[in-house]
């Protein structure tokens, strides 16, 4: 089930048949302060979706270049084009649920029985996890030239991302 933070908070005090209390109305407060902030993002990741893949991964290959020699998991064109397009789901997803303010989105549609994938293929995850925070990082200059106030809001989904593929807290 899609979940975003306004569903998620009301099913927790629903369990416990509770009316919102200040705790609840604070968090819906800044959710939806920071909505149009989280669209801005999103509109800003849509239009230049093919940029961040293309110079992330590309940053990724100079910072790892060993991926992209004989014998390295991104080494073929199939196995290029298909870390480039991981990347770009991580990407897509990672827009999704910055727009829920819920990671939840990760874990049912990008993040189950990935792991297990990715030993059995031998896809690294450390340079998987490095892509990702180098999206992540571009991104939030994009927004800071933009002008954005708030560009920390990109943190939570590839930080989400990021810790579960690899187990250590960001
Ligand atoms: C929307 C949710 C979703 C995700 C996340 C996903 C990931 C995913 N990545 C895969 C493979 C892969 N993933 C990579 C990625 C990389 N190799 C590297 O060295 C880099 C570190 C990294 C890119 C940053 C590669 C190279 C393969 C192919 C491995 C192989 O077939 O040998 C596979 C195996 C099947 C396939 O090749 O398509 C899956 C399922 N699929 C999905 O449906």
């Amino acid at each position: 089930m899609l979940v975003d933070a306004v569903t998620s908070l009301i099913k927790n005090y629903d369990v416990t048949g509770r009316y919102l209390d200040r705790n609840a109305l604070d968090s819906l407060k800044s959710y939806f302060q920071s909505g149009t902030t989280r669209i801005k993002l999103a509109t800003m990741i849509n239009g230049n979706s093919p940029d961040i893949v293309k110079n992330a991964s590309r940053q990724l290959f100079e910072e790892v270049p060993e991926l992209i020699r004989a014998g390295g998991n991104a080494y073929t064109t199939r196995r290029y084009s298909a870390c480039l397009r991981d990347m770009d789901y991580y990407l897509r997803y990672a827009s999704y649920a910055l727009v829920a303010g819920d990671n939840a989105i990760l874990d049912e549609r990008v993040l189950q029985g990935l792991k297990e994938t990715y030993n059995s293929l031998g896809v690294p995850v450390g340079p998987t996890v490095r892509g990702i925070q180098i999206m992540k990082e571009m991104i939030k200059d994009m927004a800071f030239q933009a002008g954005m106030d708030d560009v920390n809001l990109v943190d939570a989904p590839f930080d989400h991302l990021t810790r579960e593929l690899s187990d250590i807290s960001v």
